[in-house]
């Protein structure tokens, strides 16, 4: 009936350890999932035959999925080129392609880098950014409870001395973790960063995971803050800090988006963590932020627990996006 396109091929390919990882993207996006994939399959039931209406109703789910407008215009006329060269008729047999297509909107020719950019001579030091709110504490919490499951021994770094409070949520983490933290709120945050780096180097951590301030009064402010921190960091190791990860709350949509673009200006971002996934029925956000930032996300949240925070994986978010479509074909 189908043919044989990403999706088939997902399911043959995902073992049984995938398919309980799928579990739980497909759980973390239950909200986008329902919306998006349900109004896919219906919009499929509406239409037997392809159409230039059946187009303009694609155009705007997707644009409501918060795929974004550019990356969806694109994406509808990839479709329409596919629908005429294959003579695709039925709509049934385009939301395989569909399918195909997101995958291919989000890997295209690149090769996808979802790990942590590891130093292999000491520890490695990874900087957390992105405006107040968004999950950057929090996603340092679950980082850490995932390195310490691996056995590292990882050290959590207090550099939002900016904000009250900010510094005792850090503390509670690292306490509920049983994992060490360095923190001093009257110092400045490259000194506390500067405590951090140097204590990590003399006693051999193999992750140094350092919180920032999100609410800084101006660009310019939060550019400087972030250039002494890289320094203070540079100049105790070589390289560092090696990975720089902006945090992005999946639930501001397409606002999202232009905090990417005014931090990839201000500061080296080497990776997106896109949390709260699970609030939002905006999930295409994933592919939008590939295509319009160019920065790969690297980890994605779905809830609030320590072990809600998985590592990016395309093909097991497409695969839990379209988990029910696989349901619809087997009955
Ligand atoms: N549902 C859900 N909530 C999340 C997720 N990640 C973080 N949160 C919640 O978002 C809220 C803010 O998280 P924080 O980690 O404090 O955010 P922050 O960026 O450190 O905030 P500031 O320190 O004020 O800049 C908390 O209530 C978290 O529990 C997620 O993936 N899903
Ligand atoms: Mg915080």
């Amino acid at each position: 009936m189908i043919n044989m396109g990403l999706f088939s091929n997902l399911k043959k390919v995902l073992n049984k350890n995938d398919r309980q990882e799928v579990e739980t993207y497909s759980k973390g996006l239950e909200k986008t999932r329902t919306s998006f994939t349900s109004k896919l399959n219906l919009l499929t039931l509406k239409h037997n035959k392809i159409s230039e209406e059946y187009f303009e109703e694609l155009e705007e789910i997707l644009i409501e999925a918060d795929i974004g407008v550019n990356t969806v215009m694109e994406f509808i006329d990839k479709l329409k080129k596919r629908v005429k060269q294959e003579n695709i008729l039925s709509a049934e047999e385009l939301k395989e392609i569909i399918v195909d297509e997101m995958f291919i909107i989000y890997v295209g020719n690149d090769i996808i880098v979802n790990k942590i950019n590891e130093n292999p001579d000491g520890p490695t030091v990874v900087l957390f950014v992105g405006v107040n709110g968004v999950g950057k504490t929090t996603t340092i919490g679950k980082i850490a409870y995932q390195l310490k499951k691996e056995g590292k021994k990882v050290l959590l770094v207090a550099g939002d001395t900016f904000r009250a409070g900010a510094t005792e949520q850090l503390e509670e983490w690292a306490k509920k973790l049983k994992t060490d933290i360095v923190s001093n709120e009257k110092k400045d945050p490259s000194s506390v960063i500067y405590d951090g780096v140097s204590k990590a180097i003399e006693e051999n951590y193999d992750y140094v995971l350092i919180d920032t301030a999100g609410r800084l009064q101006n660009k310019t402010n939060l550019m400087n803050e972030l250039e002494k921190m890289n320094k203070v960091i540079g100049k105790l190791i070589e390289n560092a800090p090696h990975e720089t990860l902006l945090v992005i709350d999946a639930t501001t949509g397409q606002n999202g988006i232009s905090q990417a673009k005014s931090f990839q200006e201000i500061t080296n971002v080497t990776g997106i963590v896109l949390t709260k996934l699970d609030g939002t029925a905006k999930g295409g956000i994933v592919l939008a932020i590939k295509e319009s930032v160019g920065i790969p996300v690297k980890y994605i949240g779905l809830g609030e627990k320590e072990s809600d925070l998985k590592v990016f994986d395309i093909e097991k978010y497409i695969y839990g996006l379209f988990q029910d479509m696989e349901e619809q074909d087997e009955k």
